[in-house]
């Protein structure tokens, strides 16, 4: 394998991938998507969102070669480099780290991205003001469902599915990640197992790499007090 991850690093899903890979040991290199998506990088992925993953092995160019969305890089990692294990083995286990996994890569994301991420980070890379309303509505209205409802799930445990790491924590906790950076740990500190959840997932060394780079682009949260 000769392997391209395609993204920016901001991103809960190119985190995921490049988490992911480096979880299983994977040698990879990283090409920078900037936004709004180019050209080039729709004529690769037909769905216009990063990540993307190449295997030059396969094909150098053109989206032959080309593995889109996070979900389906990880799928492809875990079968190519099956240990460590980040999917149960037990059939309904397994359902549900799947069933974690797509929720927080749809409606929590959603949530989570367009009604606190991009009003606050997007406006800040173009040196223009935070939409600090859009953010604050965001999390006193429509994120706390999300949380309670994770928080709910993993209870007294460590991790989401059988107490063990999976691509569920990986996932939820990437967008908790993407909210600590944008508005700090104190706009999640009620969820306490959730702030152990971020705390144990991001002091996993697979994820220095891309926490560190992040840290340098938002280096710190918006005050929403
Ligand atoms: N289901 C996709 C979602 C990817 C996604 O939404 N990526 C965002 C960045 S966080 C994107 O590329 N958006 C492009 C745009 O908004 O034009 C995955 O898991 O890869």
């Amino acid at each position: 394998m000769d392997l391209v991850l395609y993204g920016a690093p901001l991103s809960p899903f190119v985190r995921k991938a490049d988490v992911v890979l480096r979880e299983k040991g994977i040698d990879f290199e990283i090409e920078n998507v900037p936004m709004p998506i180019p050209d080039w990088f729709r004529e690769i992925n037909p769905a216009g969102r990063m990540p993307a993953l190449r295997d030059r092995d396969v094909s150098a160019e053109g989206p032959q070669g080309v593995i889109p969305d996070s979900s389906a890089i990880c799928a492809f990692a875990e079968r190519a480099v099956p240990e460590p294990a980040l999917y149960p083995k037990d059939a309904f286990s397994y359902g549900r780290a799947l069933w974690y996994e797509e929720f927080a890569d749809t409606d929590f994301a959603g949530t989570m991205g367009m009604g606190l991420f991009r009003p606050i980070a997007f406006p800040m890379f173009m040196k223009q003001e935070p939409d600090l309303d859009t953010a604050r509505k965001t999390l006193k209205e429509t994120l706390p469902r999300f949380l309670d409802y994770f928080e709910v799930e993993l209870g007294s445990n460590d991790y989401l599915v059988d107490n063990t790491f999976s691509i569920a924590d990986i996932a939820v906790a990437n967008q908790l990640i993407n909210c600590e950076l944008v508005a700090g740990r104190k706009s999640f500190l009620a969820w306490p197992g959730l702030n152990g959840l971020v705390d144990r997932v991001s002091e996993r060394p697979s994820y220095r790499p891309n926490l560190t780079i992040c840290k340098k682009v938002i280096k710190e949260p918006a005050d929403l007090a």
